[in-house]
């Protein structure tokens, strides 16, 4: 491992987005560096999906500016995935500062990281579709702007670096702007995972209750693994474009809560609580995103619906709870 060249480098490969598209890197033959801010990295999510002794993982903070170029320097990779951040809305706004450092100070040190040393491949950055806040139709890339949380904020500063570093510089580097995309591997404080493992907690114990926040929220909702098919058509594109990536199909978190409570055979109205300290200040209502212009560049869309995701989940939770 240790002096190999690398096709990939993944910051962040850790994580939900960071396993799958380590995976689907793996299956194509490709070699994959995989970077984490620990030196002992949690590695639950590749040990899932079985591809932990094919990725090399290194310990490296991408917030430090000597991290990152000596990384680079070292394993010159042909392509960058930054996909490392603090990545919940609901922390950002208790973490405004360390979010930001965890998306602006990381974007700043790559891409200058990548100037300095003449870095000739692309540079992928997972920007945000919390960026156009409350959307009146599905957003496009030219949507308007609404920032609403310091997390937001974080990814449009971002996306503006990326952008003005590939005008300015010629650098290969190119945004994502992915909306919310789900999975086994979601973290358990994202709403999905909350109310599946909820829900599965109700069955077990009748007099439970699961408390959520704003219920009517609208929001599009997509595939996690099949949204990283959708990240490298972006990276590998002949002419890079920033592209939204979305499935523009809207449901509220009400719908999730009755798809899941559904499929577990149980009447959600029955357990579930909308708590008004769980509601987010200032939040937009309804957030649709449109695939339209992906799918015409780059003939790639979104296939997997959010019911099949939440499927998987759900089988996913249970094989986890009775294995506990
Ligand atoms: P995860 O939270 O699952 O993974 C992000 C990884 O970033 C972690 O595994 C962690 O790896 C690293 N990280 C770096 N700094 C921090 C920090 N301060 N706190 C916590 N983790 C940190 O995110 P996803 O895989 O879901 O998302 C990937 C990227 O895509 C993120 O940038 C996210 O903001 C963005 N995104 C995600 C969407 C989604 O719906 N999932 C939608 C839109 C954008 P380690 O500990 O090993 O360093
Ligand atoms: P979020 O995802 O961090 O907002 O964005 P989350 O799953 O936490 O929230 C989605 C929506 O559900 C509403 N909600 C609740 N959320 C949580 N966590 N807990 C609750 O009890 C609850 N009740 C209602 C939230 O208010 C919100 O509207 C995700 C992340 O992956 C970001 O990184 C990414 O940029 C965006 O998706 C697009």
């Amino acid at each position: 491992f240790e002096h190999m060249i690398r096709d990939v480098l993944i910051f962040g490969c850790t994580g939900q987005d960071g396993s799958y598209l380590s995976k689907s890197l793996i299956n194509k033959g490709l070699s994959v560096l995989g970077v984490s801010r620990s030196d002992k990295p949690n590695v639950d999510n590749l040990h899932e999906l079985s591809i932990v002794d094919k990725i090399q993982i290194i310990q490296g903070d991408i917030t430090i500016f000597k991290d990152v170029q000596k990384i680079i320097a070292k394993h010159k990779p042909k392509i960058i995935y930054n996909l490392s951040a603090q990545s919940s809305v609901g922390i950002s706004f208790k973490k405004p500062y360390l979010t930001s450092k965890s998306i602006v100070d990381a974007t700043i040190n790559l891409l200058e990281a990548c100037r300095i040393s003449d870095f000739q491949g692309t540079i992928f950055f997972a920007g945000s579709s919390e960026i156009y806040g409350e959307t009146k139709e599905a957003a496009t890339i030219q949507s308007r702007i609404d920032i609403r949380s310091p997390y937001a904020l974080a990814k449009y500063q971002s996306y503006l670096q990326v952008k003005a570093y590939r005008e300015i510089y010629n650098l290969k580097s190119v945004t994502g702007i992915l909306f919310n995309h789900e999975s086994p591997l979601r973290n358990k404080n994202f709403v999905t995972q909350k109310i599946i493992n909820g829900a599965i907690e109700c069955m077990q114990d009748k007099s439970k209750a699961l408390k959520l926040g704003n219920l009517n929220i609208v929001r599009d909702w997509g595939c996690a693994e099949e949204y990283t098919e959708g990240i490298q058509a972006i990276a590998n594109a002949t002419q890079l474009k920033d592209q939204i990536i979305c499935s523009g199909k809207a449901k509220s978190i009400k719908d999730i809560v009755t798809i899941v409570f559904n499929n577990l055979n149980m009447n959600w109205e029955e357990h579930v609580i909308s708590d008004k300290i769980l509601f987010r200040e200032n939040e937009a209502n309804i957030s649709i995103g449109n695939p339209n212009l992906l799918e015409k560049d780059l003939q790639w869309k979104a296939k997997i619906t959010i019911e099949n995701v939440l499927e998987r989940m759900i089988q996913h939770s249970l094989k986890q709870s009775k294995l506990n």
